[in-house]
């Protein structure tokens, strides 16, 4: 396709952070001989299409069209236009001739970072808003639980270093066409009177200075008399009156519930909320539990109680209630028929930033296009974008750390599901004094992929601090893969009838499964529970019977 340069034409003031992108696809002349690449004001003929970001991008062989609904549609345009450059075996550029349009689902597509542990990091916070922005997400609520100027503290100002960091987030957060949203936690200690409805709002004043255009209020995980519906409702009317109706430039006040969740409401707590609750402030929701998938059903039960769509806070991958785990499966149980049930979806993600990108990435797909969701293929993407110099071997690493372990939630996750049946057939046939070769042989390839990717990821990555974040899970994965081994060797050899060698191996696997109990009781110390799993749905499993249950043929 064009070998020559584009001309930017049409409306006069284009979003510079996307026109700054458009650059980056194709070459933009000034004078000579040229294509237009026209933008222009989309004249919806849907509601949809009058959404924010919506956006039609129409590729011809003279001319590219762009029709936008305002500057983030601009900005989501040139991201598509970005990822459909591609360049043919003579390394011309290429471009496909098409007509997309586009709009999103969810009006309100990103995090939460509402968890309980280490708070994100700046430069970690500012890679997720450039990550948003790429992928269309539009937004980020700040609530980290171990801020004391969100939570404990919430009346005091930041401290100017602080300080300024929130301004660039919000500026940065601008740039990616991301709603930064700041939130405050103040129910443990609130006093239900004008001095503290007052220290709300002069709280977020300071903030509005600093950038903010976007505010939460945050009731969840109190006890006393900041539960009470009809005070919090109260003090978000005021709120709303007070402060977002009186400046122009805010986005819809968003509030976080006491009983934030279907199991927990047992009272007429929400229906006071539906009731009294401001029409244009949004609830957020849990769903049926507090960590749990997010059904239709479910979502029809709460908006007919709060009178609204509800605004979903999906507790994945969290987990701060798990620890000991990292969650890097697919984003899965998602109901793909909810479209037009909910008005904003953020998951709340782990403390490691980095590694939450992989289910952020699905949240991402499952927002803008509901319907059409997949959560397997999502998850295999997002493998790729995050880590493409050495994805095979970061998708085996996160294949196998997925599953939370036994926890107060009851969530539980699919792990190694491809390994499920084959572990079973070696097993059963191994008890029966054969050995299932076809199993065996898919069960070996399986752990030397284990044994090899931490060197894999650590010699080809560039990225240092996903790296670091999961560096306890990936030297424990490396100990699981080499007991993994040991073990298939330690069972062939007593199929073999080779006392000896099964001996040998027995004692390998032994000190490969006793090392993983020295990481296990010396790595994440501090945390709750502390310790480093992985595998431990499926594969650590089978180990830990392969090497019993041969242990007893060798003492029987
Ligand atoms: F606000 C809520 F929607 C919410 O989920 N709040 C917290 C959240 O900060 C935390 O990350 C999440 C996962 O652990 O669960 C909520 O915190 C809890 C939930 C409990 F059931 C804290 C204690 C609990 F017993």
């Amino acid at each position: 396709m064009p070998s020559h340069g584009y001309t930017l034409q049409g409306i006069s003031n284009p979003d510079a952070d996307a026109v700054k992108i458009l650059k980056e696809a194709l070459p933009f002349v000034q004078s000579g001989k040229s294509l237009p690449l026209e933008v222009k004001k989309l004249k919806a003929r849907t509601p949809e299409m009058e959404r924010s970001g919506a956006y039609i991008l129409d590729i011809s062989k003279k001319k590219i069209t762009i029709e936008i609904v305002d500057d983030r549609s601009l900005f989501y345009a040139a991201q598509t236009l970005k990822q459909l450059v591609g360049y043919n075996e003579a390394g011309k550029r290429t471009l496909p001739l098409c007509t997309i349009t586009d709009y999103p689902d969810v009006l309100h597509r990103g995090t939460v970072e509402g968890f309980y542990g280490t708070p994100w990091s700046h430069d970690d916070r500012i890679s997720q808003l450039r990550f948003y922005g790429q992928f269309k997400m539009n937004t980020y609520i700040y609530g980290p639980k171990d801020d004391p100027f969100h939570s404990a503290s919430w009346r005091e100002p930041y401290p100017a270093d602080q300080a300024k960091q929130i301004k660039e987030l919000t500026t940065e957060a601008a740039r990616n066409k991301v709603d930064f949203v700041w939130a405050i936690h103040p129910g443990q200690d609130i006093k239900w009177n004008a001095t503290d409805s007052n220290n709300v709002i002069t709280k977020f004043e300071q903030m509005y200075d600093l950038g903010v255009r976007a505010f939460a209020v945050f009731f969840d995980d109190i006890s006393g008399e900041g539960t009470n519906a009809a005070k919090q409702a109260g003090l978000m009317n005021f709120i709303q009156k007070e402060f977002i109706e009186k400046k122009s430039d805010i986005q819809p006040l968003i509030m976080c519930p006491t009983e934030y969740n279907r199991s927990w409401a047992r009272t007429d707590y929400l229906d006071i909320l539906g009731e009294q609750l401001h029409p244009a402030i949004h609830i957020m929701w849990t769903g049926n539990r507090v960590v749990d998938d997010i059904t239709l059903e479910g979502l029809e039960w709460v908006n007919k109680r709060i009178r609204r769509p509800a605004y979903i806070w999906w507790n994945f991958p969290v987990s701060d209630y798990c620890q000991d785990h990292l969650l890097m499966g697919p984003a899965y149980g998602l109901d793909t028929q909810a479209a037009g049930t909910m008005t904003g979806f953020v998951s709340n993600p782990m403390e490691y930033a980095e590694a939450s990108k992989v289910a952020i990435f699905g949240v991402g797909m499952y927002t803008w296009n509901i319907e059409n969701y997949d959560p397997t293929q999502a998850w295999k993407d997002a493998c790729d974008f995050i880590m493409p110099e050495a994805s095979m071997a970061f998708r085996i690493f996160c294949e196998h750390n997925c599953d939370p372990g036994p926890n107060g939630h009851q969530y539980r996750r699919e792990e190694s599901a491809n390994y499920v049946a084959p572990i079973q057939t070696f097993l059963a046939g191994y008890k029966k004094n054969t050995f299932p070769e076809q199993s065996a042989n898919l069960l070996g390839t399986l752990f030397a992929q284990i044994t090899a990717s931490p060197s894999m990821i650590y010699s080809q990555s560039p990225n240092k601090r996903l790296i670091e974040q999961i560096n306890p899970w990936l030297i424990q994965f490396e100990f699981l893969g080499k007991a993994g081994t040991s073990a298939l060797h330690m069972a062939h050899a007593w199929y073999e009838k080779d006392r000896s060698y099964t001996w040998q191996r027995y004692l390998e696997t032994s000190a490969l499964l006793d090392s993983m109990k020295l990481i296990n009781r010396t790595l994440n110390q501090k945390a709750q529970p502390k310790g480093v799993k992985v595998g431990s749905k499926v594969l650590h499993p089978f180990i830990v019977d392969l090497y019993l249950q041969t242990g007893r043929n060798l003492l029987s």
